[in-house]
């Protein structure tokens, strides 16, 4: 069966990769990118693109009808970092915008819905290393209560209504096309701009900070790939746990040395330190490996040299 995608918040870090790749697949026409605004060049030129605010069920039910959409990717969201500084704001988006798109699939408008989750979504009291994909989730943060909340509302409109949801729970994620806005783990983006331009980076996190990561062309492929799934192998209606390396600031900082040798990071930890001491530092996928074959490509040495050489090259 042909698809019709629309993208909600499509003009945001993943997004925007997320639109150009699905293009390549459904081709353009299929796939319908939105966002509250409009975006650059590439993104209005290169497909079809309306206005939705994702909270507003309405407007994304009129979109939904005038396209003949069947499937939704809900990728607006406010992150970490953002949502601790707006916290009411933070839970509305979050939580109005998947809400909307659940009831538009238990009313048979939409087919099948791809939202996703965080490594937010674990807390303080998760286990820290190999964190398992059942395990305690208290989060400390709005962004991840809002994750945990929205897991739960994706399982039960699954197990209640048949909702054909599914999810990730993402860890950072890296990229050179699209800056990030709001999160954690940015400051693993800023580095390598800040790196070429500068030569310095003043790191918001502490050096031996460990976190999950993951290069976006990883992330997009484990997304298109969880949403292609025969629903059979779909045995986890909450989210699938996601990984592929976890390293600190040091540890990146001296992957770029290799490039870079003149490079220098500084630390002066934030209010951001906090959020990323609440989170895993090594998240345990094996679910999602042996449920529908998730296996990541980038290291953090292919990832570095590939985002080096790509910034090289455009400002040639
Ligand atoms: C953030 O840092 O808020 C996000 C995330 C881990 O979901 N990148």
């Amino acid at each position: 069966m042909s698809e019709t995608i629309l993208i909600l918040g499509a003009c945001g870090q993943i997004g925007t990769e997320l639109t150009q790749k699905l293009r390549s697949i459904y081709g353009a026409d299929n796939v319908i990118a939105s966002d509250i605004r409009e975006g650059d060049a590439e993104m209005m030129n290169s497909g079809p693109f309306e206005i939705i605010d994702a909270t507003n069920q309405e407007q994304i039910l009129s979109v939904v009808q005038k396209h003949k959409v069947t499937q939704v990717y809900l990728m607006a969201a406010m992150l970490s970092a953002t949502a601790e500084k707006y916290p009411l704001k933070g839970w509305d988006l979050n939580m109005t915008s998947l809400l909307a798109v659940l009831e538009l699939a238990k009313e048979k408008h939409i087919q099948k819905i791809y939202w996703p989750s965080s490594m937010a979504a674990f807390g303080p009291t998760s286990p820290k290393m190999n964190t398992p994909q059942q395990t305690i989730m208290e989060p400390s943060t709005v962004y991840g209560i809002s994750k945990v909340a929205g897991e739960h509302w994706c399982n039960y409109y699954h197990d209640k209504y048949g909702v054909d949801v599914r999810s990730i729970r993402y860890p950072g994620i890296i990229s050179w096309k699209t800056l990030p806005g709001g999160g954690t783990t940015d400051y693993a983006v800023d580095i390598y701009f800040d790196a070429l331009k500068k030569g310095t980076f003043e790191c918001f996190l502490s050096e031996n900070t460990r976190l999950p990561m993951m290069y976006m062309d990883d992330a997009i492929n484990a997304t298109i790939q969880l949403m292609q799934a025969d629903e059979e192998n779909i045995k986890t209606r909450t989210s699938y746990n996601l990984a592929a390396i976890s390293f600190t600031p040091a540890e990146i900082a001296t992957e770029i040395k290799k490039y870079i040798p003149e490079f220098t990071i500084t630390y002066n930890p934030d209010f951001r330190q906090a959020i990323a001491d609440s989170w895993p530092q090594v998240i345990d996928d094996s679910a999602a490996r042996k449920d529908w074959g998730w296996r990541h490509k980038f290291d953090l040495a292919s990832m570095t040299k590939d985002i080096i050489t790509n910034l090289q090259a455009k400002t040639e």
